[in-house]
C-alpha cells in the first residue's frame, strides 16, 4: 500500500539556534545582515576602487589599501569557485573548530573559549609570530548559518562570519590581540544531468571571502601587505583541498 503524505505544517527556518535573549544575539544577526547586504550592493555596483593582487583564474585576491595612523588595515576580498562541492559543506568545515588546525597554516594554537549556542562558539587563536614584529592572538565568535531565500529561484548559500569580540576567559594580556571582521560566503551551483541523480560532478561552489583585520598595534605595512599577499590565496587553495579531501567519498550534504 503506499505511503499517505504526512501534511506538516510549514514551519519559519529560524535563522540562528542562538537565544534571543543571548548578550550576542542582537550583535550576531546585525553582523550576519551587514555582510549579506554588502555582498548584494557588491553585485550591483562595479568595484573598481578594489585592486586585483592575485589572478589564477578560478581564484582571485583583492585588496584595498587603507591606514590608520601607520598601522595597515587594507580589507581583503577573495573570489573562489570550486567543483565538487557544496556551499553548506565549505561552510561548514570553515566553521568546525576540530579540523581548524589542519587546514589553517597562520595558527600556532587555537581553543574554543565558549560555546554559545549549536551555531555559534567563541574561540582564541594564537597566530604564529611574523617577524620582526610582535606575536598576535585573537578572540572571536563564529557563526554558521544557511540564508534564507524569499523564493525557490536562485543558488543555495551559506555563510560563516568570525567577528571579534572579549570574553573574561580570554583576556588580551600575553599577546597583541588582533581584531577581525571575516566573512565566508558560498552558493552552490548544481547542473543537474540529463538522466539520474546529481553527483558530485554536477555542483560547483562559489566562494566570496572578505576579511578585515586590524593587527592592533604596529606592524610593518611592507611586511604585513607580503604576508597578505602569500597567505591569503595559499589559505584558499589548502582550505578547499581539505575540503575535498574530506568530502568527495562521502554522500553529498546539500
Ligand atoms: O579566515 C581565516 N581563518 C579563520 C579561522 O582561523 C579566521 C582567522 C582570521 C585571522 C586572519 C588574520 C591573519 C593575520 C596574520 C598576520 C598577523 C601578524 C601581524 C604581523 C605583521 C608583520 O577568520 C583564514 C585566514 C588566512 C590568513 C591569511
Amino acid at each position: 500500500e503506499k505511503k499517505k503524505k504526512l501534511e506538516v505544517p510549514s514551519k519559519p527556518e529560524l535563522a540562528t539556534s542562538l537565544s534571543p535573549d543571548h548578550p550576542f544575539y542582537n550583535e550576531v544577526n546585525e553582523i550576519v545582515s551587514n555582510h549579506l547586504r554588502r555582498l548584494l550592493s557588491e553585485v550591483k555596483e562595479p568595484k573598481d576602487d578594489w585592486m586585483c593582487i592575485v589572478d589564477q583564474g578560478d581564484l582571485k585576491v583583492f585588496k584595498r589599501e587603507l591606514e590608520e595612523n601607520g598601522v595597515p588595515l587594507d580589507p581583503m576580498k577573495a573570489v573562489c569557485t570550486v567543483k565538487g562541492m557544496t556551499g553548506h559543506e565549505v561552510c561548514h568545515y570553515f566553521w568546525a573548530f576540530d579540523t581548524r588546525m589542519e587546514w589553517e597554516a597562520t595558527l600556532e594554537a587555537s581553543r574554543v573559549v565558549e560555546w554559545l549556542s549549536d551555531d555559534t562558539f567563541i574561540s582564541n587563536n594564537i597566530i604564529k609570530r611574523v617577524w620582526p614584529a610582535s606575536q598576535r592572538d585573537a578572540c572571536f565568535w563564529s557563526h554558521m548559518r544557511h540564508i534564507s531565500k524569499s523564493n525557490d529561484e536562485g543558488p543555495d548559500s551559506w555563510i560563516v562570519v568570525n567577528y571579534s569580540c572579549e570574553h573574561d576567559d580570554c583576556p588580551p594580556t600575553k599577546y597583541v590581540r588582533i581584531t577581525m571582521n571575516v566573512a565566508l560566503i558560498c552558493e552552490t551551483i548544481i547542473e543537474p544531468p540529463v538522466s539520474g541523480n546529481i553527483t558530485r560532478d554536477n555542483i560547483t561552489c562559489k566562494i566570496t571571502y572578505t576579511a578585515d583585520v586590524n593587527p592592533g598595534g604596529w606592524a610593518p605595512a611592507s611586511v604585513l601587505r607580503a604576508v597578505y599577499k602569500r597567505e591569503y590565496p595559499k589559505f584558499l587553495r589548502r582550505f578547499t583541498t581539505f575540503v575535498e579531501e574530506k568530502t568527495h567519498n562521502k554522500d553529498i550534504m546539500f
